[in-house]
Order: C-alpha cells, then structure tokens, then sequence
C-alpha cells in the first residue's frame, strides 16, 4: 500500500525521531525517560505512533525500526553516563510482540548493549500483557539472559490486557505501569481508584515498582501517591520532548 511505502521511505530518509518523556519519582526528580517514537513528516508534519506503529508491527517493519530505537536510545546513555547530571537516567524502550518474538532477541539487545557500551542497568524495556500469549519458558528464557546483564523490564499498559496472574508471578519484572485509562477518572471513578489500587497493591506484593503514566494534574499524583504509587510520568512532570529539550530540563540549560 502507499502507506507501507511511505514507511519504508520514511525509514531510508532518517524521518522518524524518538521524542523522550520524564519518568519522575516521589519528589519529582526525574530518573529516567520513556523513549517514543515520532515520524517527522516532510507533508503531515509530526506523525503520532498511534498512526503508523500498527501497521509497521504488520508489515515486519517494526523490527528495523525497533531495533534503530534500541541503538539510539543506548549510544544516548552512553552520552548521558559522562554527564553528573544525566548520568543516572534510565531509559524506557516499547518492545512489540513481533520484536519479542525473534528467536534471537536477546541476542541482538546484548549485541546493542555490547557495541554501544550502554550500561545495561539503565535500559529498561518495556513489554505488554500481549507477550504473554507466548509460549512461557521461551518467554522466561529470553527474559532470564537480559536480565543477568542488568536490564530491567517494565510491564506497559497493564491492567487492559488479559494477564492471568499465575502466569505473571513466573516472569521476571521489575515494574507495571498503570495504563492511563485508570489514571485518568481515578478521582472521580471508584471503580478506577480501586483498579489502581488493587495493581499498586499486586506490584507491593510481588516486589516490584509501580508506576503510573498519564499523569495530568496534581490531585491525580497525591491520590496515587495515597495509594502507594511512587513513580510517575505524564505531562504534569513533561510532555515527550526532542532530546535537547528533554536533557535541558535536567541540566538547567
Ligand atoms: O507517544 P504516544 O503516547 O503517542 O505513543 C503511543 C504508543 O505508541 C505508545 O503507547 C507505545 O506503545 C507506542 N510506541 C511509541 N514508540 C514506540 C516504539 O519505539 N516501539 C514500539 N513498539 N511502540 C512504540
Ligand atoms: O507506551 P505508551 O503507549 O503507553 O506510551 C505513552 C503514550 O501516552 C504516549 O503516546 C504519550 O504521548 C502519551 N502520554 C504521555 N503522558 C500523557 C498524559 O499525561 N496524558 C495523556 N493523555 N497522554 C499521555
Ligand atoms: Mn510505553
Ligand atoms: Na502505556
């Protein structure tokens, strides 16, 4: 289709650009970002990923793509780790199923890691209930192998998907993240409140982090951060930025 070839073109003429999002913590310091892909338009202008990742995950194209993602963000880390002040950020990255599901993903992110020289303990990949449709033990193991490098996992969207618990316990995360759809009435929904209660609850007692994204206005952060919630991003802490901007907020330049 003209779409799939205006991807593809897209890809060959550098046009996509990765925007990144303040991750803050309890105080507000932000520790980290979530990189998000942005397609620069020479026509439409800025493209929103809602636009063209579904049909990139169709075509397969999502894996080069991906995997330029995965290279911008860690020869980014490696710029942030010679920085004092930046050299303590993590850096989210969406992994889509079809990624995931490569034989040898693993193997390229260590291969990532190993060329750039990014610390792994900063890239936090960020996967969704989807994966779960896997087959486990080739889920775990792909997981396990990034894991004893030092790289974290994130588990997006959570509570709009279908993740039987069971299966959950077994896989080795780090953090859920509260989908925006429960943020965004949290005050004025209780059903809402107590799903966002109930994940802040499940993630205290398998040991992981919660955070919370879509994050709009300051009661909705005093509310989840009543509820036990510590982590947060949303525009109340910044919108997904250009780089120089993004690093900007953190040097005070
Ligand atoms: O930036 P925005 O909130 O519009 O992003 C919408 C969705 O697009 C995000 O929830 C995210 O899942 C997806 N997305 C953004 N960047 C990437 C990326 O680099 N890879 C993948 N697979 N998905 C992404
Ligand atoms: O991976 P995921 O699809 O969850 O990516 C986050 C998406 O949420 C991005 O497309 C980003 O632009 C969007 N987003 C981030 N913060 C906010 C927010 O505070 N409010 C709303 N409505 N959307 C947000
Ligand atoms: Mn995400
Ligand atoms: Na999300």
């Amino acid at each position: 289709t003209a779409m799939e070839q205006a991807l593809h073109e897209a890809l060959d003429a550098k046009q996509f650009r990765i925007f990144y999002q303040p991750q803050v913590d309890a105080e507000g310091s932000i520790d980290g970002a979530e990189a998000l892909l942005r397609w620069e338009h020479p026509k439409q202008g800025m493209v929103p990923p809602a636009n063209f990742i579904p049909l990139a995950e169709e075509t397969g194209l999502i894996l080069p793509l991906g995997h330029c993602v995965l290279e911008h963000t860690c020869e980014q880390l490696v710029k942030w780790s010679r920085q004092p002040k930046l050299a303590e950020l993590t850096v989210a990255v969406n992994v889509s199923i079809r990624q995931f599901r490569q034989e040898d993903f693993a193997d390229q992110v260590l291969a990532v890691l190993a060329k750039t020289g990014a610390n792994p303990a900063r890239l936090k990949l960020e996967l969704t209930e989807s994966i779960l449709a896997l087959d486990l033990p080739d889920i775990k193991s792909k997981m396990g192998r990034l894991k004893t490098q030092g790289v974290t996992f994130s588990l997006d969207d959570f509570g709009t998907g279908y993740s039987s618990l069971a299966y959950l316990k077994q896989l080795p995360l780090d953090q859920l993240k509260i989908d925006r759809s429960f943020v965004r009435d949290i005050l004025d929904d209780a059903n809402d409140a107590a799903i966002a209660k109930m994940i802040i609850a499940l993630a205290a007692s398998m040991g992981l982090q919660v955070i919370a994204e879509g994050v709009e206005t300051a009661p909705q952060k005093d509310k989840l951060f009543a509820l036990g919630c510590f982590n947060y991003q949303g525009y109340l802490f910044g919108k997904p930025l250009p780089i120089e901007q993004f690093e900007a907020l953190l040097t005070g330049r």
